[in-house]
Formats: C-alpha cells, structure tokens, sequence
C-alpha cells in the first residue's frame, strides 16, 4: 500500500469556560492541523498536531503547516510498510520539527493498524490494560476556587490532580498549594506545574514553605541548567515537561539523574514512534511519566490513551487529553472520553476513532 494524497485541514477547538491560563500564557481557542493520509488501496489514516498557542513550547499551528508543506510531497508514492522508512523520509525533507511529523507518524500507525486489523496499541509493542488513568489540570487560579475544583475532580474519580502556578506573587502560588492540600489530602496525587515560570529562588522558597506536603514539582523553571540548580536544594521530586524537547533531551535528562519523572507530550518529541523509545529508556531507570498531549482533540486524544495502555502500570503518571477544556468530539460514535477520571482505551483497528465526514470543511493543503 503506497500514499496517494495527504490532506491537510485546520480546526478550531476553543476552550470551554473561559481561557486556558497558564505562568507565561492563555489561551482562547486552539488551531488543530489534522492530517488525512491516504493510501491506493483505499485505507485512510488521520493525525493530528495541536500546540497550546505559540508560546508554551517553541511550536505553533502555521509552523506546523509549513513544515508538513515541506515533508507532505516526498511522501506521496512511498509504502507505508515500514514506519522507520517513513521517519527517515521525513528527515530527509526538513530537520527537526517533530512536533509537525508527529501528525503524519500517527497517521501512519492508524493507516497500519486498519490493514493489519489490529490497534495501534498492539503495534507499540502491546497493551497492558484497556483502561487508563487520567489528571486533572487546574488553570492559574485563586487559592479557594483552585482547592474547591481539586476537590471535586478527585470526587468525580481523577486519581491526579495538576494544579498550575506561576506568573503571579509567590504568597497566592504558596496558599493555592496548601488550600488545594487541605482539600485533597492523600486521596489523590498532587502535582505544581510552574510551566517555567518561576525563578530559581522562588522554586526554592515554595518548595520550603510547602515542606509537609507531598507534591511533585513539574518544569519549575524554564531551563535545565536552572532545574539542576533547584534539585537537591529542594525536596519535592521533580518532573521535567516543557524541557523535553526531544529524545537526545530525555536521554540527557535521564543520564544526568536532573529529573524524577516526565510529563511528555507526543507531539512534541515526534510522534508515536519517538515516543516508544521514551517510554522504553523511562523504563530502564524505573521513571514514571504521562502520555499526554498539548491540546487536541479526539485523534491525539486517542494516540495518548494507546500509548497509555503500553506503559507498565506502577510508573504510569495518567493520560491528559484536552476533553475537559473543549466541546464536542471528532468522532460521536466511539468518542474518546474520560469517565470517573479514567480513559477507556479505543478497540478498534488502527487509531479506533474515524472523523465524522466533513467535520474538518474543505482542506487547507492537499499533496
Ligand atoms: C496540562 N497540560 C498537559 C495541558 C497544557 O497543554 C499544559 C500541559 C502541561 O502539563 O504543561
Ligand atoms: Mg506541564
């Protein structure tokens, strides 16, 4: 089976109730770019790339745009029987830009998944559930409006609540710790994403004055030079998300022991693909992490439950999908959703989830 046609389309996926805030940023409504990949022998394989706005992480949905404009024509014609072919086709056109090949590497695997009948979970090596967990992440937001929502997320079944600070004066980072504390205790796991914001002096004076509580610290500050310094300083553990930037990263971060765990995202390293060998050298070290996503909609969605379910169970994190933050689904009859903060893994072949026809209008690039 060759590729025939890629299309490319453009989807709007605005956040429900109000922006999406974050230290350095918010966001009002996300520019999905979703890949159609199509092969002669009539099997469709769809992926999906959704930065969080421009500033989150060097990515952003033109950029996007452009690099699959750069990649798309080299691809029309190869087999899709070899994704490591395709990887290095991809290469071949344009260097880096991960998290734009990454939507043509799960289109890939979808596309694979449907012709060999199996999911793309049996081709990242093999589920080890059908249903994983998921977190819940809390916007910048008062100390008392942050512990009451906490709340209810882990009654409502999240195992794992994320709550964002930064970007603001340290007294309401340091309350909405503690409130969110009182609120949840131990009935769930807790986690302070600071998304780079906070100097090296601030991470320090937060991780002090929040001592008793038992937190993990995620990308506290904007680089790994200034995460080192935090680590030992300080005692919470801590993740590394933003700073992941790629494999060579990961690998760093891992052989320089600067982090306890990761937040990953599998755009941003490259797709699924890439992905699999970051779970792999997680597991070597016995480092937990997440399967997530920066923002999308059901197709990333499903890609990080998939992924998910290969993870052994004692060092999984949870799988954020941006359900939560966004109405409506791509697919309305095997949507991808969060049920008593848990994600049942889709069954089908490939991906499991098939756009509706025509949700996505007419395509802003075809190859
Ligand atoms: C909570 N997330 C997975 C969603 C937003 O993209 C930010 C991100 C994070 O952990 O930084
Ligand atoms: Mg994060």
């Amino acid at each position: 089976m060759r590729i025939n046609r890629i299309n490319v389309y453009s989807t709007q996926l605005p956040t429900k109730g109000g922006a999406y805030k974050m230290a350095s940023t918010e966001v009002h409504s996300l520019d999905s770019t979703v890949v159609e990949v199509m092969t002669d022998d009539g099997i469709t394989g769809w992926g999906e790339t959704c930065p969080v706005g421009p500033v989150y992480q060097p990515h952003h949905a033109l950029g996007a745009r452009a690099a699959i404009a750069e990649i798309a024509p080299g691809l029309i014609g190869e087999s899709t029987q070899s994704p490591r072919h395709l990887a290095k086709r991809m290469d071949e056109r344009l260097n880096g830009h991960n998290y734009a090949k990454a939507a043509l590497d799960i289109a890939f695997l979808d596309l694979i998944g449907q012709r060999l009948g199996v999911p793309v979970s049996t081709l990242l090596g093999g589920a080890l559930t059908d249903r994983v967990s998921s977190y819940y992440s809390l916007i910048v937001g008062s100390p008392d409006e942050t512990a009451r929502i906490a709340a209810d997320k882990v009654k409502a079944g999240y195992p794992r609540i994320q709550i964002k600070i930064g970007g603001r004066n340290l007294e309401k980072d340091v309350a909405t710790v503690q409130k969110v504390w009182e609120a949840v205790g131990l009935k769930a796991s807790i986690v302070v994403d600071g998304n780079r914001g906070l100097s090296v002096a601030s991470a320090l004076h937060l991780d002090r004055l929040c001592q008793n509580i038992p937190f993990v610290f995620e990308q506290p500050c904007n680089s790994m030079e200034e995460i080192a310094a935090v680590r030992g300083r300080g005692t919470h553990p801590i993740y590394l998300d933003e700073n992941t930037e790629d494999l060579n990263a990961v690998l760093r971060a891992i052989s320089s022991g600067i982090a306890d765990g990761f937040g990953f995202k599998v755009t941003r390293l490259g797709g699924l693909t890439k992905m699999m060998t970051a779970r792999d050298m997680c597991s070597i070290r016995s480092l937990p992490h997440t399967c997530d996503d920066a923002w999308g909609g059901d197709i990333i969605a499903a890609a990080c439950a998939h992924l998910a379910s290969t993870v052994e169970p004692r060092r999984f994190e949870g799988a954020w999908i941006a359900q939560e933050y966004i109405d409506g689904h791509y697919d309305n009859t095997n949507p991808v959703v969060i049920e008593n903060g848990h994600i049942a893994v889709p069954q089908g072949a490939g991906l499991g989830v098939k756009p509706e026809a025509g949700i996505f209008g007419v395509p802003v690039a075809s190859y």
